[in-house]
């Protein structure tokens, strides 16, 4: 492939300088910013994640701050997860759409307090629905995007360097919940949390010039836990169901399709957008929806949609997919009808490297 030319609408992150230097081998774009997918190799990075700890320049998460006497309200108009038993101090991934139900962006969503919230955004520009909805209801409320990048710790050893860094406390943290910890006389905003299965945390930068300083630092006291910069592994990812937006979802699908339903909770989700077409959807159920699927042989990269069939007719889509060295098949994630939804169909997956037969599995690998 050809590189990506340098320029201001594609943005460097406070850690860019760090990624550089520890030799990025391959990068794409998510919400117009600069984000690492290869530092040795997929295979490689994906065996030291499993096995490590990584420190991941997830900058590209942008925060959408919704900040003001109606930021609560506006929060849930923006979501079908019911919001009311969310505190300052948690956590919430929360499937967003617009007026059909069409999945907007999945992101975690932060209480900060009372009238102020971060949406912690996959790759679309929801920054503008936002503001879109705030102005045309005359909301009282601020929203804006902050300088403020996450900067992941993720692998088995993600504890320990995160110790390290910001004392033992952090330990303390349970999943999905937030606190502040000192680093250098700066409280930092600390998630256990991640977009990936072997656990970890998430640090929310705030100030660009605050990024290399922790970026070194992680890097100088996890030496001894062979610490090396990483970034969200396609193959992990897959084995562990985590879905992609633009990739595994798009405006076409709702939440229910994605396997997202159980963050639903449209009955109670009161003033949501798109609320009656999901009540809809969840009363009926979908008639297609995420499955992981193993797909036999080789595979080219998964850089387009592959339609999945069955004696000849089209009854699905794969949207993700890569070789796994742990579990000696392709991994995939893939959208399939009910009819063929059930564990053990088979079925073939039309690769533009021809036709690859594969199977429904009951769940993700991870
Ligand atoms: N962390 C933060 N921001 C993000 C992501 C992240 N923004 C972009 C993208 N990732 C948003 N998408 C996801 C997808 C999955 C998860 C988080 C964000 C995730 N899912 C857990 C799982 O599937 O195991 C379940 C979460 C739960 O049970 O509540 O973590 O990674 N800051």
């Amino acid at each position: 492939m050809a590189t990506i030319a340098p320029s201001r609408r594609v943005r460097r992150t406070p850690f860019s300088d760090g990624v550089e230097a520890a030799g990025v081998k391959s990068y794409t774009v998510y919400n117009r910013m600069l984000l690492p997918t290869v530092f040795r190799s997929v295979e490689e990075d994906y065996h030291h994640l499993k096995s490590a700890v990584q420190v991941w320049d997830v900058a590209v998460e942008r925060q959408v701050e919704l900040r003001g006497p109606d930021a609560g309200r506006l929060m849930q108009m923006l979501t079908p997860r019911d919001l009311r038993g969310m505190l300052p101090g948690m956590c919430y991934y929360v499937p967003l759409v617009d007026g059909t139900g069409g999945m907007l962006n999945d992101p975690v969503a932060l209480m900060l307090a009372d009238d102020r919230y971060w949406l912690s955004i996959a790759d679309s520009d929801l920054l503008l629905w936002v503001k879109g909805l705030a102005h045309a209801l005359y909301l009282d409320v601020i929203v804006e995007e902050p300088d403020v990048s996450p900067l992941a710790i993720q692998g088995p050893k993600a504890e320990a360097l995160a110790a390290r860094i910001f004392g033992d406390a952090v330990k303390e943290l349970r999943f999905f919940r937030y606190g502040y910890f000192d680093f250098q006389g700066h409280a930092f905003l600390v998630a256990r949390s991640g977009y990936s299965k072997q656990g970890g945390f998430e640090v929310y930068v705030d100030g660009f010039e605050r990024g290399m300083p922790l970026w070194n630092a992680l890097m100088e006291a996890g030496r001894d836990l062979d610490v090396y910069a990483g970034c969200p592994n396609l193959i992990e990812r897959i084995e562990g169901g985590l879905l992609s937006y633009g990739n595994d979802m798009t405006r076409d699908n709702t939440p229910h399709e994605c396997g997202l339903g159980k963050f639903c909770s449209t009955q109670t989700a009161i003033g949501c957008v798109g609320r009656d077409a999901l009540l809809r959807v969840a009363k009926e159920g979908p008639v297609k929806q995420v499955r992981a699927i193993a797909i036999d042989g080789e595979i080219p990269p998964c850089d387009r949609l592959w339609q999945v069939t069955s004696k000849g007719k089209v009854i699905g889509q794969v949207t993700s997919a890569a070789k796994s060295p742990d579990f000696g098949t392709n991994v995939a994630i893939g959208m399939v009808r009910m009819t063929h939804w059930d564990a053990g169909t088979e079925v073939q997956v039309e690769t533009q490297d021809g036709p690859r037969r594969a199977t429904v599995q009951e769940n993700f690998w991870l």
